[in-house]
C-alpha cells in the first residue's frame, strides 16, 4: 500500500513540478490530492497521464495524509504548516517560514541527508532557496576535499523563481517591446525584458537583499557555518534556470583539475566544462533537468588556494520541486514517513 500525499499550491509553478516529479519518478502514492486557494477549486491540474481536480486548502482535513509537499509562499506556510504538523501529516515546505527554526531540518539530500531526523517536533521539513539548493550541491564535495573558508557568489536568477507572474511579465513586457507598446512593471521593481534587475527579495538594514542573506544564511546551516558567504542576487529575463558565478577560498590545497575529477563523481552533480566554444551550461538548456551543472571550472591565480565555478540548474526541479520529492523518498527509504491509513 502506498502513501496519500497533498501537494499545497498545485496550480503555481513549483507546485506542478511537484505533480510531475512525483509521477515521473514513481512516488509510492495511493492518493494524491491537488490543493490551492479558493480561487482554483474545481480546476485540473496534471499528475501524470492523469487528471486532478484542485480541492481548496481551506478547511480541508489531514488527519489520514501521510506528507503534505507545499508550495504555496511563506503566509500560507506560517499559517497551515504547524497545523497540518500537529495533524501527524509530515510536511515538506518549500517556502522561506521555517528554514531558519532549530526544530526545523533544512535538507539538500545530496549534503546533509542524515539530518533529516530532526523533524519530529514540529513534522515540518525545510526546503532551501533555490539559488542555496544548487549551489551547496556543487560545494559539499569541493568542502569534503579542501575545506571551503570563503565563498563569493553573484547570482542571475530566472523569472521563475519568482512565480508564475514573473514569467507572465517577461513575456508581456516582451512582446511590448516587440510591437513598440508602452512596457509596464508590476511584478518586478524596473523592466525585466531586455534588462537585469539587481535585487531579489526585501532590502535588509546592511544594503544586502533577502534572497543573498538567505544563500549565507542556508549555505551556513546546511554545509558549515564556519564558511564565509557574500552574494549578489541579479534577475536575468531567462525563464527557467538560475546560474551562479562561484569564486571559492579552501584552507587546502586543489587544482581545478582535481575539482573537475571530484565534481564529476558527487551526487546530483554533472561536469560539463570542455574549454572552448559552447563547452559550458547555460541555462536554457538547464530547464527540464535534475542536475546541477558544473561548469568553466578553473584556478583563481589571485588566491593561494581558489577556484571559480559556474553552476546552473532548473530552480523549479533542484531548487524546488525535485529536492522536495527526494526529501520524500528520503523519508521513505529510511523508514521515517508511517502510513497512517493502514495503522
Ligand atoms: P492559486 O493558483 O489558487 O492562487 P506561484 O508561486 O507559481 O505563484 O504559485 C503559488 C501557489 O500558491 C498557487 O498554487 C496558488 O494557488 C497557491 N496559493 C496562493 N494563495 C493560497 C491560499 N490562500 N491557499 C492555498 N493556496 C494558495
Ligand atoms: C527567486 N530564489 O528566484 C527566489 C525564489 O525563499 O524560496 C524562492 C524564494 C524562496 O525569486
Amino acid at each position: 500500500m502506498g502513501y496519500k500525499v497533498a501537494i499545497v499550491g498545485a496550480t503555481g509553478n513549483v507546485g506542478r513540478e511537484m505533480l510531475s516529479i512525483l509521477s515521473e519518478r514513481g512516488f509510492p502514492a495511493d492518493e494524491v490530492v491537488a490543493l490551492a486557494s479558493r480561487r482554483s477549486q474545481g480546476t485540473e491540474v496534471s499528475f501524470g497521464e492523469r487528471t486532478l481536480k484542485v480541492k481548496a486548502l481551506e478547511g480541508f482535513d489531514f488527519s489520514d495524509v501521510d506528507i503534505c509537499l507545499m508550495s504555496a509562499g511563506g503566509n500560507i506556510s506560517k499559517e497551515y504548516s504547524p497545523r497540518i504538523g500537529a495533524q501527524g501529516c509530515v510536511v515538506i515546505d518549500n517556502s522561506s517560514a521555517w528554514r531558519y527554526d532549530q526544530d526545523v531540518p533544512l535538507i539538500v539530500p545530496e549534503v546533509n541527508a542524515d539530518a533529516v531526523t530532526g523533524f519530529s517536533r514540529k513534522n515540518i521539513i525545510a526546503n532551501p532557496n533555490c539559488s542555496t539548493a544548487q549551489l551547496v550541491v556543487a560545494l559539499k564535495p569541493l568542502h569534503d576535499h579542501a575545506k571551503i573558508r570563503r565563498i563569493v557568489v553573484a547570482t542571475y536568477q530566472s523569472v521563475s523563481g519568482a512565480g508564475k507572474d514573473g514569467m507572465d511579465e517577461l513575456f508581456t513586457q516582451s512582446r511590448a517591446v516587440f510591437v513598440a507598446d508602452p512596457v509596464e512593471a508590476k511584478k518586478f521593481t524596473k523592466r525585466i525584458a531586455f534588462n537585469v534587475i539587481p535585487h531579489i527579495d526585501v532590502f535588509m538594514e546592511d544594503g544586502s537583499t533577502k534572497e543573498e542573506w538567505k544563500v549565507m544564511a542556508e549555505t551556513k546551516k546546511m554545509l558549515d557555518p564556519k564558511i564565509k558567504v557574500t552574494c549578489t542576487a541579479v534577475r536575468v529575463p531567462v525563464f527557467i534556470g538560475h546560474s551562479e558565478a562561484v569564486n571559492i577560498e579552501f584552507e587546502n590545497p586543489i587544482t581545478a583539475d582535481e575539482a573537475r575529477d571530484i565534481l564529476r563523481e558527487a551526487p546530483g552533480c554533472l561536469v560539463i566544462d570542455k574549454r572552448e566554444d559552447g563547452g559550458y551550461v547555460t541555462p536554457y538548456e538547464s530547464a527540464g533537468e535534475d542536475a546541477t551543472y558544473i561548469s568553466r571550472i578553473r584556478e583563481d591565480q589571485t588566491l593561494e588556494n581558489g577556484l571559480n565555478i559556474w553552476v546552473v540548474s532548473d530552480n523549479l526541479r533542484k531548487g524546488a520541486a525535485l529536492n522536495t520529492v527526494q526529501i520524500a523518498e528520503l523519508l521513505v527509504n529510511r523508514g521515517l514517513l508511517k502510513q497512517r491509513k493502514a495503522a
